[in-house]
């Protein structure tokens, strides 16, 4: 009889232990990592952009920075602060990026900036979620009439240094038994320059800034991007290792924006998703009883902050790339997952 009652006790104690277990889990005060407590301090995310990449990130007439790769600066701002508008932004060339992240003189970086395994070991960088899928392309005058890579033998052709664009292409011209004359710039704006003075036959980077170059030229019919891709550019946004929980919080941004427009939540429409009776989006926009920021010491509600003040990840796509802007690039490979697309977010659970 004891033995059958102390048999009891010990599931009972073991059950309850376990309960007991979670809910202290549950209960646990987050603590806030180094530098989601430095932008809370200064009230500001300090995010590394293009100096100028239309479409990714420019200058507007207010003195602004915008574009694509700039949304994601202020939707990690949004979901800190609850302001999309509180971003310092620090535009960086290609090959002060290295820098920038190790010094961690900025939390972020969102700068068309290919995900690699040395840049994360050697650049002591996190890379959050890929926010554009790209790859290299080869820009000609139409007027050359070269249509494929072979044509370009012993052709000079203009790449700035410090990227993977430099990199790749001694690879694409070296396996096909090709020879080249790099001319290399360190900046974007003499890359271009140069190639536009025909001092390069052929002008090379990702197949997005191509497109950005191409539409923002005084004649872009005169400019011919070649079909092929030559290598993968998933480019991603990235942060300092030293805070491993601000790097889940961009992690999780991104991955909101992709979900909110696979639940088809607006920027117009997010008010009315905010009283939803579905479990899936009371979890996903922090309602009730579910746990969502406040796992990582922000507001509940992070992803309503984000989707009101910047929209979800195809609004973003539109507004700045898509047919509506001079670029009129297509999804692609950035369509959603469930159009054929690769972007797609795990649970929000
Ligand atoms: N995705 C490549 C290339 C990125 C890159 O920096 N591209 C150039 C050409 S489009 C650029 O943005 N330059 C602008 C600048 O350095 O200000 C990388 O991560 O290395």
């Amino acid at each position: 009889m004891f033995k059958r009652f102390s048999l009891i006790a010990l599931a009972v104690t073991i059950v309850l232990s376990g309960a007991l277990a979670v809910v202290a889990q549950d209960a646990q005060p987050v603590v806030v990592g180094p530098i989601t407590q430095a932008i809370l301090d200064r009230g500001e995310v300090i995010c590394g952009v293009n100096t100028s990449l239309a479409g990714f990130a420019t200058l507007n007439d207010a003195g602004e920075y915008e574009g694509f790769d700039v949304e994601f600066c202020r939707a990690v701002a949004a979901a800190i602060l609850g302001d999309a508008n509180a971003v310092t932004y620090r535009p960086l060339q290609a090959g002060e990026r290295q820098a920038a992240i190790q010094s961690g003189e900025i939390d972020l970086m969102s700068r068309n900036t290919t995900m690699t395994l040395s840049r994360e070991a050697v650049w002591g960088a996190t890379f959050g979620p890929v926010t554009f899928y790209d790859g290299q392309g080869l820009m000609v005058r139409t007027d050359t009439g070269i249509t494929e890579i072979e044509g370009l033998e012993g052709a000079s052709i203009c790449v700035q240094s410090g990227t993977t664009t430099e990199l790749n292409l001694a690879d694409a011209f070296s396996q096909r038994g090709l020879s080249y004359e790099p001319q290399v710039f360190a900046d974007a704006a003499a890359t271009w320059e140069g190639y536009l003075s025909g001092r390069c036959d052929a002008f090379t980077t990702d197949k997005s800034g191509l497109a950005a170059y191409r539409a923002t030229s005084e004649d872009p019919g005169s400019h011919t991007i070649l079909e092929i891709t030559l290598s993968k550019e998933p480019l991603a946004p990235l942060s300092p290792q030293s805070d491993p929980q601000f790097a889940d919080i961009v992690m999780w941004v991104v991955y909101g924006m992709i979900q909110a427009e696979e639940f088809g939540i607006t920027s117009a429409n997010v008010g009315d998703f905010v009283g939803s009776e579905i479990p899936e989006i009371q979890r996903f926009l922090g309602q009730g009883d579910n746990a969502a920021g406040s796992l990582y010491g922000i507001p509940n509600d992070f992803m309503v902050a984000v989707i009101t003040q910047v929209g979800n990840y195809g609004e973003v796509f539109e507004r700045h790339l898509g047919a509506d802007t001079p670029f009129g690039l297509e999804r692609g490979l950035n369509a959603l997952w469930t159009e054929g697309g690769l972007q797609y977010s795990p649970p929000f659970r």
